[in-house]
């Protein structure tokens, strides 16, 4: 009997380590693609370095010290009793610009080790752990004050009330982005530990047979499974899985319809509907769960939604969502430039979720997508000072609509000020985008002047780039692997260097590109391959290895699809990842007025003393009453900076 007792004791310890073990996550439960970490990449260019240590310096202790000024702490000081008075601030996501201001303070902890800031950190952290209830709860609009009997959405109610409007379960995502940077960044799991207690009481509270209602703004999905990452307990992604599972469920709830994008189950959704922000961060979660779980269902529907935006929602600077009115997606091919909202945020959460697409596929077409947003409809969203910020990114400007929430400039702050803490969030891990790997393949997706360490088996591989990206496209990598190694370098030719300057059908040049990408490995032209957008340069790598690749930085004139009705007859210029606009300042004082010939000859001229240095475009065109005049145009992301007036990115088209 007790040897008995005993084979049953041992057999129930590893029939429960066995399940321990299958909820571990394994390396097939991740993406075929891994990204190399913005941490290990240290860049060393002067285009992104300089923005970069502008949000370090610069934005961030802004975004603390507006954050301190505007009650966003206290709330939290609040919530744990340490002082008295009423909620602060106009949004109930307040929380989540601290928890968003924590990721980048983390990131830029990463690269830069700051005692002072370290510290600081652990200050916030320390009263975001007094305000966490007993049982784990974290939202402080609602500790403050649980009011159980609501007028409307702008006051608290109990917990879990108006999940559709009370962005609780935001500001946790939020929590979980940041924890996990957090934790990456300094090894402590103070917050991590608020986290985790925080999710095992949502994983209580909500699945099937609980709570079953999806929250009204996405974002816990990605968090969440940044926690499995943390920890690989599966109870996490199943519960990502499970919130995305609840849209467009009549099961457990009532719809919330399209601008939430729960209208219809997930996997069924092929257009992008709805809030533009809430849409790309559910995207971006759902790819995850494709990956992750090789789920083919979801994988389809990401693929179509992708299609979707690129073919008939996509600004030509990346920008997404058209309209003002819900921050929302317009129809298919409804692109205003004077009214575009392209939200700051939307461009970050598009920036997250083709990065994510590339993951999965392996496709430079992702990378396509996003470089053209990073260095237009994404990086327009702060000043070069860091300090001022768009909301919405409009194509064009009269000088007379406010479109940045009542100003006609950027702002420096908003009462909902998610753009100016998403800018904050995003801007340490752009290193992040350059490179990833799988097996013995090394990819390099972006151009920015840097060194990057990186593991391959057993060995390291160290590779430097140096060029003056985005102005030249003079570009020189040098490999320095530990010991001489067989890798694929599958090396991005960018889509813009083709016939277009975005994959899809939506934007065309219409001059062609008059010199190919060349690619030279240690000053031997090569005949190059490409496949799914990448030159595959297939060799056994010594020290020093050097390719160099040139990429054509020609001018072009591009033309949006006929169905784009505001775009007809128009034309924008683009030269390399940039787009151009023409600033009222440059121009004699307006230039909604300017028609530029197809004969007329554009140069490309670099202005030192311009705007941290900028090449301008110049060229001849056709002004009021025909009369011929200079046109100049500066980069995209270089408008507003001095004074208000009008900004046109498309200008009418004189063919004749
Ligand atoms: O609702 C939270 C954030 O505020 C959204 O992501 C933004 O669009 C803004 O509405
Ligand atoms: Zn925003």
């Amino acid at each position: 009997m007790k040897i008995f007792l005993s084979v049953i004791t041992i057999l129930t310890f590893c029939f429960l380590i066995s399940c321990r073990v299958s909820q571990k996550q394994t390396q097939s439960d991740d993406y075929p693609i891994l990204p190399v970490s913005f941490t290990d990449v240290e860049l060393t260019d002067s285009f992104w370095t300089k923005r970069l240590e502008t949000n370090r310096t610069v934005t961030i202790p802004f975004g603390l010290e507006k954050c301190e000024s505007e009650g966003r702490i206290r709330n939290f000081e609040r919530a744990a009793g340490l002082l008295d008075g009423a909620y602060e601030g106009y949004m109930p996501f307040d929380d989540s610009d601290i928890y968003k201001i924590i990721e980048g303070a983390a990131g830029s902890l990463a690269t830069h080790p700051d005692i002072r800031m370290d510290s600081l950190l652990d200050d916030i952290i320390a009263k975001i752990a007094a305000a966490q209830e007993d049982d784990g709860y974290l939202c402080t609009w609602k500790t403050i004050n649980p009011d159980t009997t609501p007028a409307s959405w702008v006051e608290p109610g109990p917990r879990w009330h108006d999940l559709r409007s009370s962005h609780e379960l935001y500001n946790l995502g939020h929590l979980y982005e940041a924890a996990f940077a957090h934790y990456q960044a300094t090894g402590k799991r103070t917050l991590l530990n608020i986290a985790l207690k925080n999710a095992d009481l949502i994983d209580r509270t909500f699945g099937p047979g609980k709570n079953m209602e999806p929250p009204g703004h996405q974002i816990i999905e990605t968090g969440l499974i940044k926690l499995y990452r943390a920890t690989h307990q599966r109870k996490y992604l199943d519960l990502a899985k499970f919130f995305l599972d609840q849209r467009g469920n009549v099961n457990g709830h009532e719809l919330n319809g399209p601008y939430n994008q729960d209208h219809m189950p997930v996997t069924e959704q092929r257009e992008a509907v709805g809030h533009a922000v809430r849409a790309v961060y559910m995207y971006a979660g759902m790819t995850d769960i494709a990956a992750m779980l090789h789920n083919m269902a979801y994988q389809k529907a990401v693929d179509a939604l992708w299609d979707n935006v690129v073919e008939k929602k996509l600004y030509i600077t990346g920008g997404i969502g058209a309209r003002h009115a819900g921050e929302a997606f317009g129809d298919n091919y409804e692109l205003p430039n004077l009214t575009s909202y392209n939200e700051t945020c939307a461009a970050i959460g598009s920036i997250y979720w083709n990065h994510r697409m590339f993951l999965l596929h392996g496709d430079a077409k992702y990378i396509d997508v996003l470089e053209r947003t990073l260095y237009n409809g994404m990086i327009s969203g702060v000043s070069l000072e860091g300090n001022t910020f768009f909301y919405p990114n409009c194509l064009a400007s009269d000088g007379k609509y406010k479109f940045n929430l009542g100003a006609l400039t950027r702002q420096p702050w908003f009462d909902c000020s998610c753009c100016p803490s998403n800018v904050i969030r995003f801007l340490p891990s752009v290193p992040g985008y350059m490179y990833a790997q799988h097996s013995d393949t090394v990819y390099i997706n972006l151009f920015i002047s840097s060194k990057a360490h990186l593991t391959i088996g057993k060995s390291t591989l160290e590779i430097t780039q140096q060029s003056d990206y985005p102005w030249d496209g003079e570009v020189k990598i040098i490999l320095n692997p530990e010991n001489t190694m067989p890798l694929n370098v599958f090396l991005r030719i960018p889509g813009w260097t083709k016939e277009k300057p975005l994959p899809g059908n939506l934007y065309h040049y219409i001059d062609k590109t008059k010199s190919d990408v060349t690619i030279e490995i240690n000053r031997k032209p090569m005949d190059f391959k490409t496949e799914k957008g990448f030159a595959v340069l297939n060799r056994t790598w010594s020290q020093g290895d050097e390719i160099r690749l040139s990429l054509p930085m020609q001018i072009h004139r591009v033309t949006a699809s006929d169905s784009v009705n505001d775009d007809r007859n128009k034309v924008a210029i683009t030269r390399g990842p940039l787009v151009y606009c023409a600033e009222w300042v440059d121009n004699g004082g307006r230039v909604l007025d300017l028609k530029i010939p197809d004969a007329s000859k554009l140069e490309s001229v670099f202005e030192p003393d311009l705007l941290g240095g900028v090449a301008v475009i110049k060229g001849r065109v056709t002004g009021q009453s025909g009369v011929e005049r200079n046109l100049k145009e500066i980069p995209y992301y270089g408008w507003s900076h001095r004074g208000t007036g009008e900004m046109a990115v498309w200008l009418d088209r004189q063919n004749k």
